[in-house]
């Protein structure tokens, strides 16, 4: 059967006076998941998004959250959002001392706990956390800002993380790839076993026509 790839689109991208007319628009093309950034000024130079806006975007939409914790001290800010059965959450691999056992609690609430790897971070902590995960948030560029090229290597890398994932007897495990994931690289990316596409300004927020950014990516990802 074809694998087909899922969008995340990402909140960030669509600029704080426009997040609602998009995700009306999200809804009518059936994008699967809203991608929300939580940034500390900590973990990355940065600051985004908190649990208000979270439980508010929660209550205008049936979309998917999928949030991206990029911080510090993960197993307290964890605990700030009242994440829900279903939704995703990816937590760093750096974010916490403790990622097994945030993990393990994601898990046991039915949310879709993700461990979130840098480019720089080796694939090989996978092992210890594969029992607690319903995916690898694979970034294929440092976090902290829209707009980034990516690092070349992860593309191979996600093939990498698909390979070990298998081995560990893990094929339901998602891979989610994010950061400047335009048509070119989703594409390659998709071949390397990708199942989660962040859609940032590289894709789906480029000017032009929303429909016509939204079918381009679906026919790198398999639709
Ligand atoms: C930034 C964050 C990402 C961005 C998204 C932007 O580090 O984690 O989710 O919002 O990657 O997409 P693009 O296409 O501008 O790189
Ligand atoms: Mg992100």
């Amino acid at each position: 059967m074809e694998r087909k790839g899922k969008i995340a689109a990402s909140v960030m991208c669509a600029g704080f006076d426009q997040v609602m007319t998009y995700v009306r628009e999200f809804e009518g093309y059936g994008i699967e998941y809203l991608h929300v950034d939580v940034m500390d000024g900590n973990f990355v130079p940065n600051l985004a998004y908190g649990p208000d806006f979270v439980k508010r975007l929660r209550s205008l939409t049936d979309i998917t959250i999928d949030c991206h914790f990029m911080v510090d001290r993960a197993e307290e800010k964890l605990k700030w959002f009242d994440f829900q059965p279903g939704e995703q959450v990816s937590l760093h691999y750096e974010g916490t001392c403790h990622i097994q056992k945030c993990l393990d609690y994601l898990q046991k609430r039915g949310v879709r706990a993700m461990i979130a790897i840098n480019p720089g971070t080796p694939i090989q902590v996978l092992e210890e956390v594969a029992d607690y995960i319903a995916g690898v948030l694979v970034l294929t560029v440092n976090p902290g800002f829209t707009g980034q090229k990516i690092v070349p290597h992860t593309i191979e890398k996600a093939g990498r993380v698909r390979k070990l994932l298998d081995e560990l007897g893990h094929p339901e495990v998602d891979i989610e790839v994010d950061g400047n994931i335009s048509v070119e690289n989703a594409a390659k990316l998709y071949a390397q076993g990708a199942d989660i596409f962040v859609g940032g300004t590289s894709s789906i927020f480029r000017p032009g026509d929303l429909g016509e950014q939204i079918k381009a990516m679906r026919g790198a990802i398999g639709w």
